[in-house]
């Protein structure tokens, strides 16, 4: 998340007053409620359903084993010459200025891209979360049905090293302007975004491992300042994730690896993590993935990749270039796929026009053949009619003609 100088007023949580909402204000979640436990999985083992509910009853969840030693070790070599470039910010920044950073990374090492970016567990928990689905969206007489899929929010990977300070503690959720009052569970739809922690390195306590407050995407977000005493260190070894909902305080940790150790040694370590968040499809992106991701690279994504990065489009109508979906303007010459722009008609999409069900009533009724044989009685509004070529209509010639 980039630095922010200004203070935002922020709305106060509405007041509750009927007894029944009584009792569920008592079970508002509040820095005073008891912290919940950060579950721990593994890769292999946890199912998105785990991971799910672990997250949303924490906000965070640790799973183990993610990457191979040998996926870090090419993403590292992909990686490191990007980390070399970066140069201090300045201190009483947002970042240490111990810290380096490097982005766009979906496009600079085909390891982040297939196995952090496009990590099953990821895109299940992602799409899981962050989907939204438009059911109420009266065009006249249909009411559309749209679905919006979550697309990438920012990609960093993060070197802080010995003598960084904390990263003040933080929500992500502020880049969108988003305010929540406390609520006494999580419900699908209350997130702005979802962000995976990827060690590239051991990360501790010590040396700087990301900590996060459980529980706290539940809070009234005008409730603070947080408390550093609540905090949580997703400690990982390397190849280990940290999941995190983009409503919890977080940030990276001091570096201290400068100082002794209890053996009064002094190691000095880099805190290694690569960090991606994703975010529902119709907000902004934090980081412009079209002027970072050269287009040429982004083509040789796989294209559900493509469309993850920015250019499906969130349905109805967000994210077009010349009315078309990017998608089709990324590949000028193939034909329309799945997720293009397209009308009610196309058999591929998932804009859907629906109906509502209307229960029979007993009519009169014109009979007819079955209309799979012979349709002549039937128009049905929602098939494009064939178009008429002649003055003369030939379909009805035969009729006309006895
Ligand atoms: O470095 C970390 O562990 C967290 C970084 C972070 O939260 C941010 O930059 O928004
Ligand atoms: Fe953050």
């Amino acid at each position: 998340m980039a630095p922010s100088a200004v203070e935002i007023a922020v709305p106060v949580a509405k007041t509750i007053d009927s007894t029944d909402s009584r009792k569920e204000a008592d079970e508002l979640k509040s820095p005073a409620s008891p912290l919940p436990e950060v579950k721990i999985f593994d890769a292999a083992s946890a199912t998105v359903e785990d991971l799910v509910d672990a997250i949303t009853v924490a906000g965070g969840v640790v799973i183990r084993n993610v990457l191979s030693q040998d996926e870090l070790a090419n993403l590292e070599r992909d990686i490191r010459p990007e980390l070399e470039k970066d140069t201090a910010w300045g201190d009483g920044d947002f970042f240490p200025a111990e810290t380096r950073r490097a982005f766009g990374l979906v496009t600079k090492s085909k390891t982040f891209a297939d196995r952090i970016f496009g990590h099953p567990l990821w895109t299940g928990v992602t799409d899981a979360l962050l989907t939204s689905t438009l059911k109420h969206n009266w065009i006249g007489d249909k009411n559309e049905l749209s679905v919006s899929r979550p697309q990438l929010n920012n990609t960093i990977v993060f070197s802080i090293n010995p003598g960084a300070r904390d990263q003040a503690l933080h929500r992500d959720d502020a880049i969108h302007h988003i305010y929540h009052p406390a609520a006494a569970k999580h419900e699908i739809g209350r997130d702005a975004g979802v962000g995976f922690f990827v060690a590239g390195k051991r990360t501790t306590k010590r040396n700087g491992a990301t900590r996060f407050i459980p529980g706290s995407h539940l809070w009234d977000y005008a409730a603070g300042p947080p408390e550093e005493t609540q905090t949580f260190y997703a400690e990982l070894e390397p190849g280990d994730g940290f999941m995190v909902l983009s409503g919890c305080f977080h940030g990276g940790s001091a570096n201290k690896t400068d100082q002794p150790d209890e053996n009064g040694e002094i190691h000095p370590e880099e805190r290694l993590v690569y960090s991606t968040f994703m975010t529902r499809g119709w907000l902004r992106q934090e980081e412009n993935q079209y002027l970072i991701n050269p287009v040429e690279k982004v083509r040789e994504l796989p294209e559900w990749m493509q469309e993850k990065v920015g250019y499906g489009l969130s349905r109805p109508f967000l994210g077009w270039v010349n009315l078309k979906s990017a998608m089709e303007w990324l590949h000028p010459n193939r034909g329309r796929r799945t997720g293009d722009l397209c009308d009610e008609y196309c058999p591929n999409c998932d804009n859907h026009f629906v109906i509502d069900a209307v229960t029979p009533k007993a009519a009169l009724k014109v009979e007819s053949e079955d209309t799979r044989m012979d349709a002549r009685m039937l128009k049905d509004e929602r098939v494009r009619q064939p178009e008429q070529r002649t003055i003369f209509d030939v379909r009805e010639a035969a009729e006309k003609l006895g």
